[in-house]
Order: C-alpha cells, then structure tokens, then sequence
C-alpha cells in the first residue's frame, strides 16, 4: 500500500522539478503527463488496489497530481511564447541595446541651410516671424487693403469673419515686421512657411515654404539686385549659371521681375526640365514700392531697397529632381533616406 503512496508522490516530484525549456521537451512533458496514455491514468487505476479509508487521500493525491501537471504545463508554454526562459532569469544589464535608426534632414531644411548660408556670406541675417497674421502686415501694409484686385492673386486662408486674422500668404510679413521695428541699413531674409488656400496637386500644395530677402539703404539699386540674384544662382546651381530678368507684376515692388536661371541639367540646350527653353522660374522680385516704405515708415525719399521671394520647394524640386510637391509632405522614408549626408 505505501508502495502505491511512495510511487504517487516520486511523479509528483518529477513533475515539480521539470523543466521543459524548448518546444521538443515540452510536448514530451505533455504526452508523458497529459496526453491519452500519460502516466497518471495507471496511477488511477491503482487506486482500485487500496483499502476503503485512504482511497480519499489517494484521490486527493490524484488530484494535485494532475493540476500539478497542468500548472506546470501551461506555465512553461506560456514563457516560451514569450521568449523568456524563466521568470526568475535576470538579463543581461550589460547587453548592447538594439540600435535605433538616425534620422536624415528634410531636403526642404537642407536647401532652406543652404540659401541661409549663402546669403550670410554677402550680410543677410535671418529673420522669423507668426504665422498667424493680421491684415495690416500680411496684407494693407504691403500695398494690398481689402478692396485691391491683387488680393486675388493669393487665396487666403481667413481666419475670422471680418478677414482681419489669416494664415501669412508669403513671408513679406514678417519684412513688414522688420521694417517698422529697426532703421535702415536692413539685409535680411526671411525663411518660413507660408499657407495658400491651393487645390493640392504635383505642383501646388496649401502649404510651403519660401525665403524672401531685402535689402533697404541709400543708393540701392536694381543693379544691386540683379547681382545678389545672379551670386545666389551661382552658389546655388553652379558656377556656369546664368540669369534673366522678365518684367512681371507684384502689388508691392515696382518695377517687377521674374527671375530665370539658365537650366543646370541641359546647359541651355533644351531637355524636359525646362520644357526645352533652356530656362526655369526660381522667383520673383522687384524695387521695394515707396509706398510700402512709408507704410512701414521709411523715408522713402532717402532710402530705396530691393527684395525678393523664392519658393524652397520649388528650388529643391530643381535641385534633386524631384516631380512631385507632393512628397515634401508625405514623410516618406524611402525619400528622405536619400539625402543621407546631405548637408
Ligand atoms: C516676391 C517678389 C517680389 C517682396 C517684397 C517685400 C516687401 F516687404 F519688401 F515689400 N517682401 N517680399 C517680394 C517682392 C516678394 O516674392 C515672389
């Protein structure tokens, strides 16, 4: 009879010591102990040889032997979906970590850098200002009230009802800014984004950026302009760069250009780039109007200036080649891990 006990409480402790740590140890712990000819079942039957009064026991025996086994199963099961070997393993503090991937700059960073940087070198500072802005700076101040035609030129984001407070439709604003706050001589550029009510397509978008610069003392001239334009050109797409001026409109420079570059992958041959004219558009600019001036109380009879505005996306569509506008926003990695080491 005891013999029967002792046989009970040796695979009690078998089951208590296994440790089934992979997939093969586990299922022969589950055949040997739960499957349909486990050992239990001829421990069952034993009972049948016991006297009355310590079946019960025996039962009970029965009974922790097989939760024993179920708790022992499912807890080591458990641990291997998981991947840990043991709860009471410690791991290894010292290990290398897993390496995270490092990040690449924006191309549109990247190029606003480099126009940065290359105006710096002749004097420009940078300057920021809201995106959020009041008609007088976005708009009235720069030659444009509520009524002037050329507000259509733009469509505004408004953001009350009485059109007092939009979205900066160009960064102008923040030369307006820059203008009523400080004396002249002012060289400055404004890098930032700027927001247009555009119905978004491969060349359009509701939001991009631009740089616009200006420069404002005695004396200066739409010589001065051309050059600082033809120098950026240069820095920018290479020595053999050329530049041409065409006669344009905007409500607050007058006269007014658009400025062309000779194209830098055809050399001025023709190819799709330029649409076969040998040039392409990379912004506009102008004398500052007298009139904006004296808004931002400058002596327009002393003081003449110059500005100008370029879109980031576009020169960097130039640049790299890129078609669609669309993929400056889309923050796809598959782009931006191109310009690795990139500036
Ligand atoms: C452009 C083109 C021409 C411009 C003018 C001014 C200001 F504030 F001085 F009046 N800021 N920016 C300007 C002139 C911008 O962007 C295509």
């Amino acid at each position: 009879m005891q013999e029967i006990f002792d046989k009970a409480n040796a695979v009690l402790a078998a089951i208590n010591d296994a440790k089934p740590s992979n997939a093969e140890e586990l299922e022969q712990f589950r055949i040997q102990y739960l499957g349909s000819k486990n050992v239990l079942k001829d421990l069952f039957s034993a009972m049948a040889q016991l006297p009355g009064e310590r079946k019960k026991e025996y039962g009970q025996l029965m009974n922790t032997l097989k939760a024993a086994a179920e708790a022992k199963y499912e807890e080591q099961k458990a641990a291997a979906d998981t991947g840990a070997k043991s709860s009471t393993e410690i791991p290894d503090l010292t290990a290398p970590g897993y390496p995270v991937a490092m990040g690449t700059r924006h191309p549109i960073s990247i190029v606003k850098n480099k126009m940065i940087e290359i105006f710096s070198r002749i004097g420009f500072t940078v300057a920021e200002g809201p995106e959020v802005e009041d008609d007088w700076h976005n708009f009235t101040a720069l030659g444009t009230p509520k009524d002037h035609p050329a507000r259509d030129m733009q469509d505004t984001f408004y953001l009350s009802e009485d059109k007092e407070w939009m979205l900066r439709t160009h960064t102008s604003s923040v030369q307006v800014r820059m203008m009523e706050n400080q004396k002249p001589p002012l060289r400055m550029i404004m890098p930032g984004r700027v927001y247009r009510n555009e119905t978004i397509s491969a060349r359009a978008h509701c939001t991009f950026h631009q740089v616009e610069g200006l420069y404002i003392d005695e004396n200066v001239s739409f010589a001065d302009l051309k050059q600082t334009m033809f120098y950026f050109a240069q820095e920018m797409f290479g020595r053999d760069t050329q530049i041409r001026f065409r006669p344009s409109f905007f409500p607050f420079t007058e006269p007014s250009a658009e400025i062309d570059i000779s194209c830098f992958i055809c050399g001025g041959s023709g190819c799709p780039v330029c649409k076969q004219s040998g040039w392409v558009e990379i912004g506009g600019c102008g004398m500052v109007d007298p009139v904006v001036l004296e808004n931002c109380k400058i002596d327009a009879v002393r003081y003449s200036g110059f500005a100008f505005g370029m879109g980031i996306e576009r020169i960097t569509m130039l640049k790299y080649q890129i078609n669609d506008l669309r993929l400056f926003f889309e923050n796809d990695v598959r782009l931006l891990k191109q310009f690795e080491g990139a500036l």
